[in-house]
């Protein structure tokens, strides 16, 4: 069984120098969406679409306590013959309360064969800046809650700002989530943020629908 893909849908990621699609973001349509089963029906979507198109996955704290967690994500690449350097995976701060050291050691060995690790909802809820320090991380997903007020708010804009610094001196790329509007897309692009996602661009969609737009 290759499972329902009409399950899942998949939500473009921008580019911000220019506005080409980088790739997208799975999402189940139903609660607790677990690895397991998302992960091999949203690869065996992904293996179509041409290269450089990225997947992001998202991982909770479940996936991320099983001590199976980093051979599994390579088996489900494996299967589906999509390339790990193509693959984002996208820990959320919840997945993050069990122990750090743990968590880096299951997300490094991902790292080092390719795999971005995404932190996703960055400035919502605790927000540790030791994750920063200790985890393997190629990039942060900035809230939503973090772009809403950008257009008209100074100190919003001033805190995208402080994020963008920190994250470009540690190496790490900023994806804008929550773009409703082409002046939150203007300023998150501004403050140089190398990527956006939101209803500006799409919402969630169907595979064949986000291939027509992407492939
Ligand atoms: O945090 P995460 O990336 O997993 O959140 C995905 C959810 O956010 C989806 O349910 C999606 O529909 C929603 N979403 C995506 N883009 C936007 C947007 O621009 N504005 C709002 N309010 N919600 C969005
Ligand atoms: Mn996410």
């Amino acid at each position: 069984m290759d499972g329902d893909e009409t399950e899942i849908l998949f939500q473009p990621q921008f580019a911000a120098h220019n506005g080409r699609v980088l790739g997208a973001e799975a999402l189940a349509r139903w609660p607790h969406p677990q690895l397991a089963r998302v992960g091999p029906m949203a690869l065996a979507v992904a293996v179509g679409w041409p290269a450089p198109l990225r997947l992001s996955l998202n991982v909770t704290a479940a996936d991320l306590a099983d001590a199976a967690f980093g051979g599994a994500i390579v088996a489900m690449a494996a299967d589906a013959g999509f390339a790990l350097g193509r693959l984002t995976i996208e820990i959320t701060e919840q997945a993050l309360l069990a122990d750090l050291d743990i968590v880096a050691d299951r997300l490094r060995p991902l790292a080092d064969r390719g795999v971005h690790v995404a932190l996703d909802d960055f400035g919502a809820g605790f927000c540790n800046f030791a994750y920063l320090k200790r985890l393997p991380l190629h990039g942060l997903k900035l809230d939503r809650s973090m772009v809403e007020g950008i257009e008209e708010d100074s100190r919003d804009r001033a805190v995208l700002r402080g994020i963008v610094a920190m994250a470009s001196a540690l190496g790490l790329e900023v994806v804008a989530e929550g773009v409703e509007n082409e002046r939150q897309r203007a300023a998150v692009t501004g403050e140089g943020c190398a990527a956006w996602q939101g209803f500006l661009g799409a919402a969630p969609m169907p595979a064949a629908a986000f291939a027509r737009l992407a492939c």
